[in-house]
């Protein structure tokens, strides 16, 4: 087998356990993005890593999402309205870390309907979390895939 592909697979092995654990979060679950909904209590207790997708469900021109700072986020100051995303399934890849805010610019959801989301980012995980089930299954089968590469390779040797 020729070396640069030997170079490939081990890229492949070392960045394919980055891509297969970003995690997507439908803020809110099964509620979504709404008024009087605690999102606070449902951002408890979540690690949410750089590369993880927060996806903001809700009917078209009912909610929209303002990326904004902590004082906005606070004091619920709305930003102009082309800074809003608006299709009803809107997806944001952490990027960074650190503190990210997030609301609502109808009328006073965000003011009165406690349409706000405060996360924190920290840095992508290189171990899977042990209490996440799904997570401990995707990390199984890509031990599995990689067993398998390493066989290929002993055998093409
Ligand atoms: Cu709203």
């Amino acid at each position: 087998m020729a070396s640069n592909q030997l170079v490939i697979l081990a890229i492949a092995a070392f960045l394919l356990p980055t891509i297969a654990m970003a995690t997507d979060y439908v803020v809110g679950d099964d509620s979504g993005w709404t008024t009087n909904f605690d999102y606070k209590g449902w951002a408890k207790g979540k690690v949410f890593h750089v590369g993880d997708k927060l996806v903001f469900k809700y009917p078209v021109g009912k909610h929209n999402v303002f990326k904004v700072n902590q004082t906005a986020f606070t004091d619920c100051i709305i930003p102009p309205a082309n800074e809003a995303l608006t299709t009803g399934n809107d997806e944001i890849v952490l990027a960074g870390t650190g503190g990210k805010w997030y609301i609502c610019g109808f009328a006073t959801h965000c003011a009165t309907g406690g349409q706000k989301l405060a996360i924190s980012v920290v840095e992508s995980a290189p171990e899977p979390a042990p209490s996440s089930a799904v997570r401990g299954i995707i990390f199984a089968g890509y031990e599995v895939l990689v067993a398998a590469i390493i066989a290929v390779v002993a055998v093409a040797v």
